[in-house]
């Protein structure tokens, strides 16, 4: 059957209001770009005549701005899932005009496939190369693809040359079956691939394909500054002892770390720390440390779900891809970040906290405790399955206003009973073995900023200082309450909570 070439607003045009459309892509890589920044436009021009027009978008994880930002500007989304990093995204969610469906990200396909969030129109899928056949080969992500593909009505193929076709072949596309039938997942070391290098489809689902070229809009990540560098010397330090004690084997486990700056320093001082093997990663993106190391043989094998590099760094992948194809797999999200294998590996969790309590619960998404930040994307698949989960923040933010550590955290993303070491770049507190009240004495000792050492300290003096996890429930989120008030949480005055 041949394969129909139609343009990227022909295609945005079969997308009709309240329509589900499953994407491609996890973070910017990979993700469907032309035929979404179309739709906006049929969306705004629907709007300019009194029409509704908005649709439910699920992907595998965050997109570029030709999706989220785009869509969102268009006012074109009425329900999203899950993880997303787009600054007017987060401005329409946090003024309340899109339902947004924060999961973790190894249970989308599966919620999805369970039909947990309604029907899947339209999947619109990145690739390198489709065949008459039905075969679609991915580019820089996994995600949910898969799965999209088979409960679609239609498929839509956005062939993008800025891909090259040297991706074919990274790819293990595998999907569960669902309960009562699912077996194990068959992965035993980071670099067992199970499946098939593309996706399998009825060609005719194919309604059309749009040839485009258009890079991956991926986040260039600042340069590590003093502090994540300190951060990321602490973690390495910290890795490095637990071997030295034998809690991590010789051989070392592999590991997963999150995106953003301070995960590329930890990545950076793990890599320079040569008492550390050369080691796997079994993670959700790998970012430009992670490449580097491979380059250097500091990091032996990388299993993602995305290459969320720079372009030019994905460029060099593709041109290397002799040196890369038996050092790199992607997989689907469901995979790449199922509990079950992170536990049967051992995977060493690293993500980044927005705050921290005393006790060691982690807010990773919310401001302030209403506020929608990014979501919690992989972290706690990682976390609670990890064979030891660290979670890594500067111990102040907003010029030393705020504390990264509080009393109670203002929303709860990872429970005390999932998070084992907390490092920040005054130090590390190890949790593990410790009841609540000895956490709090690590935590504040080795992890508080200096200016709000004795503040915390005063808060604990306020609780009866026995009960199994003691609180002073009326001064619990008064750092909060003082932030919002004064702008800074040192103000916070304990004495009327005596
Ligand atoms: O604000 O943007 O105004 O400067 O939060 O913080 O320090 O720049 O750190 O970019 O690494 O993001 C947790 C959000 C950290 C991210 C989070 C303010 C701070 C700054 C961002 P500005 P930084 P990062 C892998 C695993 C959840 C998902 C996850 C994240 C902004 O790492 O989304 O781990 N994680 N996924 O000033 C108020 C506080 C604050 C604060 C920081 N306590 N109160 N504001 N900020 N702490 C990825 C995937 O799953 C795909």
């Amino acid at each position: 059957m041949a394969l129909n070439y139609i343009s990227a607003a022909e295609a945005a045009s079969l997308i009709k209001h309240g329509y589900n459309i499953g994407l491609s892509g996890f973070t910017p890589a990979g993700t469907a770009k032309a035929v979404t920044a179309e739709l906006a436009k049929i969306a705004e021009a629907e709007h300019a005549k009194g029409n509704p027009f908005q649709i439910g978008i699920f992907t595998g994880a965050s997109t570029g701005d030709s999706c989220d930002g785009i869509l969102s500007r268009a006012k074109a989304i009425r329900y999203r899932a899950p993880y997303t990093t787009n600054a007017d995204f987060r401005k329409a969610v946090n003024n309340g005009e899109i339902a947004y469906n924060d999961i973790h990200l190894s249970q989308m396909a599966q919620e999805v496939r369970y039909g947990f969030m309604g029907k899947v129109n339209v999947a619109i899928i990145e690739a390198c190369e489709v065949t008459p056949d039905g075969k679609i080969y991915l580019t820089a992500a996994g995600g949910i693809a898969p799965t999209v593909c088979r409960l679609a009505d239609q498929i839509i193929v956005e062939l993008n040359a800025a891909h090259s076709k040297n991706a074919m072949g990274l790819h293990d596309v595998y999907e569960p079956l669902d309960p009562p039938y699912r077996r194990e997942i068959p992965i035993y070391k980071p670099s067992d691939r199970i499946g098939l290098p593309y996706i399998q489809v009825d060609p005719k689902k194919i309604v059309g394909v749009v040839e485009t070229n258009w890079p991956d809009e991926a986040r260039s990540f600042a340069a590590a500054d003093p502090l994540t560098d300190k951060i990321g010397q602490n973690v390495a330090d910290f890795l490095a002892a637990d071997m030295k004690r034998g809690i991590i084997p010789p051989t070392f486990l592999p590991l997963q770390s999150g995106v953003g700056n301070i995960a590329n320093a930890v990545l950076g001082a793990l890599g320079r720390d040569k008492t550390i093997p050369a080691f796997e990663m079994y993670t959700e993106v790998i970012q430009n440390s992670v490449i580097g190391l491979i380059r250097e043989g500091r990091v032996k094998f990388g299993s993602a779900c995305s290459l969320t590099v720079t372009n030019d760094c994905l460029e060099g992948i593709y041109q290397d891809m002799d040196f890369f194809r038996d050092k790199l797999v992607l997989r689907p999200s469901e995979i790449s970040n199922s509990p079950e294998v992170v536990r049967r590996l051992g995977v060493i969790s690293i993500n980044t906290a927005i705050e921290a309590d005393i006790y060691g619960n982690v807010n990773s998404t919310h401001i302030g405790g209403t506020k929608m930040m990014n979501g919690i994307g992989g972290s706690g698949d990682f976390t609670r399955n990890a064979y030891i989960s660290i979670f890594t923040c500067p111990s102040v933010a907003k010029e030393g206003k705020i504390s990264a550590i509080v009393p109670m955290v203002s929303h709860m993303d990872h429970t005390e009973h999932d998070v084992n070491i907390i490092i920040t770049e005054q130090g590390v507190a190890d949790l593990r073995g410790k009841s609540p009240k000895e956490r709090a004495q690590a935590i504040i000792e080795n992890c508080v900023h200096p200016d709000y050492k004795n503040i915390l300290w005063d808060y604990l003096k306020l609780t009866d200082g026995k009960s199994q996890t003691p609180h002073a429930l009326r001064a619990a989120l008064a750092m909060h309450a003082e932030l919002a008030q004064s702008g800074d949480m040192k103000n916070v005055d304990w004495a009327q909570y005596k």
